[in-house]
């Protein structure tokens, strides 16, 4: 049974950043539902995919130095754990896993053409969504996939039973299905209610996939917890039937979710409550300041940062614009509350007093950039895992 236990209000689409300023914005209602049964948390009403995922779509995989590096990471390490022949990536984004295999071996699916467009000269590249019917006419006539890597995509995607069945049609006989997402302990831990959000149908624990996968022919046999993101874990996933013995580091995942009460529905209730305060603390943090007649602008024009704009009510009255390097980003306005992107060039510079971290999981690589910034009496402001100006 799904039982809802978080009210993010009115959100528009957080990938809708607007060239400008128009009156028939698409809202929905974003609710947040636990499922007693397997225990998947998801959003409770998902938007339609075509409207999501189109030819415009921002992210850019690509675009921090420490996700480059991840996924190159990963690549290898993957390599040389399964020396797959046979390889195929669900969401490809802009290519920064792939370019890391030989060109031969790569089948990519990424249904946002902008995105599909810049990897299917190299590659190639399905422009479509993953469902049964692309997978048969994918591996019909192919050799199935010895590795499906799919890295903050599967979350997205609302019909989870299609998804599993069309990865279990797809998979050869001791194929890998590896999928890397934001990890629910980590949420629920640092407070970061901004990972829900239209595209986040799911946030995934170890827990819920070992449940969902078994009732799909698959199993999940591996798991390890990674920084990527503020905090996610990568699963391995193989057939019923295939050689891989469950390990001992699953295992211990496992217990300590039930520890952090992920099987409970109190857990989400209580986590409900601290989104409450984390609402109220920003904006009286956010209220100060501008008493003091400070500048406040946001670092990084995430989805995230519109579920907290959009939750919080944060518009210009309190940021006068966002950096962001993703140069189709630049130039637009932020989703629901109008707020101006410019490049970090144009925007961060003396002027500013306060920055607040849209991209709070890029912490590491921001501060270490921006150096200067702090140097000069520039502060940072989070609200992961609570609301504080940073030290
Ligand atoms: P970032 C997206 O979410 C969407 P977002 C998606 N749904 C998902 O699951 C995750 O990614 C993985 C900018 N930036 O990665 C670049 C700077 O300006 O946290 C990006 O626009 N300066 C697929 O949007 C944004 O911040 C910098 O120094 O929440 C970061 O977005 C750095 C490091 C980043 O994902």
């Amino acid at each position: 049974m799904k039982k809802k236990f978080l009210n993010l209000g009115k959100q528009p689409l957080a990938n809708s950043f607007l060239s400008s300023i128009k009156k028939n914005e698409f809202f929905y209602n974003l609710s947040v539902s636990f499922d007693t049964e397997n225990f998947l948390v998801s959003v409770t009403n998902p938007v339609n995919p075509k409207k999501q995922y189109t030819d415009k779509y921002a992210h850019r995989a690509s675009e921090s130095k420490t996700m480059r590096n991840a996924f190159k990471n990963t690549a290898n390490k993957l390599k040389k754990k399964f020396s797959p022949k046979l390889i195929m990536e669900i969401g490809s984004n802009d290519g920064v896993f792939i370019k890391n295999f030989l060109k031969k071996n790569i089948i990519a699916v990424e249904p946002c053409k902008n995105l599909a467009n810049l990897t299917k000269k190299k590659f190639k590249t399905y422009p479509n969504f993953w469902n049964k019917l692309l997978a048969k006419k994918i591996f019909n006539k192919n050799k199935k996939a010895d590795l499906i890597f799919s890295a903050n995509t599967i979350s997205h995607i609302p019909n989870i039973k299609e998804t599993l069945k069309a990865i279990e049609f797809s998979l050869s006989d001791n194929g890998v299905f590896v999928i890397e997402d934001p990890s629910l302990k980590s949420v629920i831990k640092t407070n970061s209610y901004d990972q829900f959000y239209d595209e986040h149908v799911y946030v995934f624990s170890a827990l819920a996939i070992s449940t969902i996968t078994k009732k799909f022919k698959l199993r999940l046999f591996d798991a390890e917890e990674v920084e990527n993101h503020g905090g996610s874990i990568r699963y391995y996933i193989c057939k019923e039937e295939a050689k891989y013995k469950e390990t001992k580091k699953l295992i211990r995942i496992i217990k300590s979710e039930k520890k952090s009460g992920l099987d409970k529905y109190k857990t989400f209730l209580d986590f409900s409550k601290r989104v409450k305060k984390s609402k109220k603390d920003l904006i009286t943090l956010l209220d100060r300041l501008k008493k003091n007649n400070k500048k406040i602008i946001s670092y990084g024009a995430t989805y995230k940062s519109t579920t907290v704009f959009n939750y919080c009510n944060i518009g210009t009255k309190y940021f006068d614009y966002v950096t962001d390097t993703t140069l189709n980003k630049q130039g637009k306005f932020t989703p629901g509350k109008h707020i101006p992107i410019l490049s970090p060039k144009q925007g961060f510079n003396n002027s500013v007093d306060y920055a607040f971290l849209g991209a709070w999981n890029f912490k590491k690589e921001i501060i270490k950039k921006e150096k200067d910034f702090i140097k000069k009496g520039g502060k940072f402001i989070t609200h992961v895992p609570f609301v504080k100006i940073l030290k």
